[in-house]
């Protein structure tokens, strides 16, 4: 019997970050999901801006990705985050630009325009271009360990990986070290059972919604999924 509920809605990146964390700690959990479009009164009164992810610890609540996936790295091993103060405040900082890259992967999904989807794709390879600088030498951020920046960073590839693989933008190009990165990142059984078995079907009817006229209008954006 676990005392750890985790608040989720089912294409949140940010719900993903504290599933992988969970998952890699062997951590069990049980899930509750809302509907953003409907909130229910319960969830509004427990979650201060109104977001998932909320993390139940018994009767006490907390929010926000960042602080649930270092409170889960406090309390179950293997730690992800390095024990050095000084390592983990630069791990910070990176996941830091990694969320900035996952705006730019949202603002790409609901592109009004190719100029829109375009600047998308450029703000997220200014920072691809950065991190070529910075990934070490292995699999992961920080080399063979997996880290709270892997889990930061995965739901973002994913999400930049399903659009390309919608209609190729050629988000990765130039960048091999970002995409072998990617390619660690998506292949990790964590971040595989991250989501649900049939998110990318979920992920494309969110595309085909209103709010992607950019994938919308183009006469072969079905692409891989047609
Ligand atoms: N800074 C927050 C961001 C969480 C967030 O934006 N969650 C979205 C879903 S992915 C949400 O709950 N949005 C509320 C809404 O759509 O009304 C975190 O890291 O937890």
């Amino acid at each position: 019997m676990t005392n750890l509920t985790l608040v989720s809605f089912n294409l949140c990146p940010y719900v993903q970050r504290s599933v992988i964390a969970l998952k890699e700690k062997g951590m069990d959990y049980a899930v509750e999901y809302v509907d953003l479009y409907d909130k229910p009164d319960w969830f509004l009164q427990i979650s201060p801006f109104g977001n998932v992810p909320v993390l139940k610890v018994g009767d006490q609540v907390l929010f926000e990705s960042a602080v649930i996936t270092e409170y889960l790295d406090e309390i179950a091993a293997p730690r992800l985050h390095p024990e050095d103060p000084l390592q983990k405040a630069i791990h910070r900082a990176w996941i830091e630009v990694i969320s900035a890259g996952l705006v730019d992967a949202y603002k790409l999904m609901i592109a009004n325009s190719e100029e829109e989807a375009i600047a998308a794709v450029h703000s997220v390879q200014e920072k691809f271009t950065r991190l070529e600088g910075r990934l070490a030498d292995g699999e992961y951020f920080a080399s063979e360990k997996f880290s709270l920046v892997d889990a930061a960073a995965a739901p973002m590839m994913q999400r930049l990986q399903w659009c390309e693989d919608i209609k190729p933008l050629g988000i990765f190009d130039n960048h091999s070290r970002v995409a072998q990165w990617r390619d660690a990142l998506l292949a990790r059984p964590s971040v595989i059972d991250s989501v649900l078995p049939d998110i990318v079907d979920i992920f494309v009817e969110y595309i085909k919604g209103n709010r992607s006229p950019v994938f919308k209008t183009d006469p072969t954006w079905l692409g891989t999924f047609a």
